[in-house]
């Protein structure tokens, strides 16, 4: 018989309202795969309009206070304007991510180059996104690498990694107090051979390295097939090293799909360990999903709440009762603890949370029924295909 739980909902309803998740700025704009970029109507074509669809994807979540940049693609003139900007629309800018992959001299890598002019010029853009952090009151660098190589051969993997470690110490040193620099893994691609920080060890090696400013960033998209997910999750957390996450789903590669589409429950086992370990409010969560060929605004809200859907389930397993299923190697008792939590209905809860909030029970209908969609279209038009990673 299924016992009923675990948390009253008086905290669970608290312990929901502390997840905040962070939308990526290159999520409202057009993109597509290497075959052809599909242009979607009303589609935001610059950093103020990704901002004000950010803060468009908040006001009918309730949940996502804030918009991560990517620089260049979102650079301005005037970062302190586009900090008011963000404010007057209800959010804040979060995390600066460097590119350091969008321009020519970046062919055999940045940090890890053979040239010690663009390793210098790498550093030197990271340091410009520190300042540019500090301008609009950010804390968080997210620090991605598109570095590897496509042939055995082609350069010495012992030396690439000194150079890894160098440049990310040159980049450490620059770092404000208070701030934190999100060292983000991928295990290939661009580089189809070796990529410079392929997994959770290399990145949590290079920040152990770093110091405390330094912690590992999670982005579910980027392990090979069947990789335990959770369990990295779990041991960064054991280890204070997990610094936040890109959230998205895969089905193949780094596929960046809505957030839950292909694996709920995957994403139920990874919040499963951030609600055992009480980390909410010292992850980043953040999104990092593209959509290729539907709407970019409502594939955001649904990942948002994708994962309260996750978190709210996590938030149900009955941890006693699964310790001591565990404790008397009861194996089917405690996965069928996880497995109950997983098939709670957490709609009423989350309705309830929403109704305080002030949002629609469901916000994806909320905006599809709202004529935003329509607005947006008529305002902004079919934007050709304009900026560099809109051919991501
Ligand atoms: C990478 C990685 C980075 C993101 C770029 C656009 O695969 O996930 O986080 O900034 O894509
Ligand atoms: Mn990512
Ligand atoms: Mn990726």
């Amino acid at each position: 018989m299924v016992q009923t739980p675990r948390m009253d909902e008086q905290e669970a309803l608290a312990r929901l309202r502390e997840l905040e998740i962070e939308t990526p700025s290159w999520g409202y704009g057009n993109s597509g795969t290497r075959f052809h970029v599909y242009p979607w109507p009303g589609a935001a074509r610059n950093a103020h309009e990704r901002i004000a669809d950010a803060a468009l994807v908040h006001r009918l979540t309730g949940c996502c206070p804030s918009v991560a940049l990517h620089i260049p693609w979102d650079a301005v003139d005037d970062y302190k304007e586009l900090e008011r900007f963000a404010e007057s629309q209800g959010v804040r800018i979060g995390a600066i991510n460097p590119n350091l992959f969008g321009s020519d001299e970046y062919r055999l890598g940045s940090l890890c180059n053979p040239d010690a002019g663009v390793r210098a010029k790498a550093v030197e853009h990271c340091r410009e996104c520190i300042a540019i952090a500090e301008e609009v009151g950010s804390s968080l660098i997210s620090l991605w690498l598109a570095d590897g190589t496509n042939y055995p051969g082609q350069d010495d993997l012992r030396t690439r990694h000194s150079r890894l470690l160098d440049g990310l110490e040159q980049v450490y040193a620059s770092l404000l107090p208070g701030m934190r620099l999100l060292v983000e893994y991928k295990f290939f691609e661009p580089g189809f051979y070796s990529t410079d920080l392929p997994d959770w060890g290399t990145a949590a090696l290079a920040c152990r390295r770093l110091g405390e400013q330094a912690q590992v960033l999670v982005d579910t998209g980027h392990h090979p097939q069947g990789t335990n997910v959770e369990q990295i999750v779990a041991l960064l957390l054991a280890e204070r090293l997990l610094g936040g996450f890109h959230f998205n789903n895969r089905k193949y590669a780094d596929d960046d799909l809505i957030v839950g589409s292909i694996d709920p429950f995957e994403l139920f086992r990874i919040m499963r360990e951030i609600a055992a370990a009480d980390a909410v409010r010292r992850v980043a969560f953040m999104i990092d999903q593209s959509h290729n060929v539907e709407g970019k605004i409502d594939a955001m809200v649904q990942s948002a709440m994708n994962i309260q859907t996750a978190y709210a389930k996590a938030l149900l397993v009955d941890e006693p009762r699964l310790a001591a299923a565990q404790a008397e190697g009861d194996v089917l008792g405690a996965h069928r603890v996880l497995l109950e939590a997983f098939e709670t209905d957490v709609r009423p809860l989350l309705g309830t949370l929403r109704r305080s909030l002030g949002v629609d029970e469901d916000p994806v209908a909320a905006f599809r029924s709202g004529g935003f969609a329509d607005a947006l279209a008529r305002e902004r038009g079919s934007a050709a295909v304009e900026s560099a990673y809109e051919t991501l």
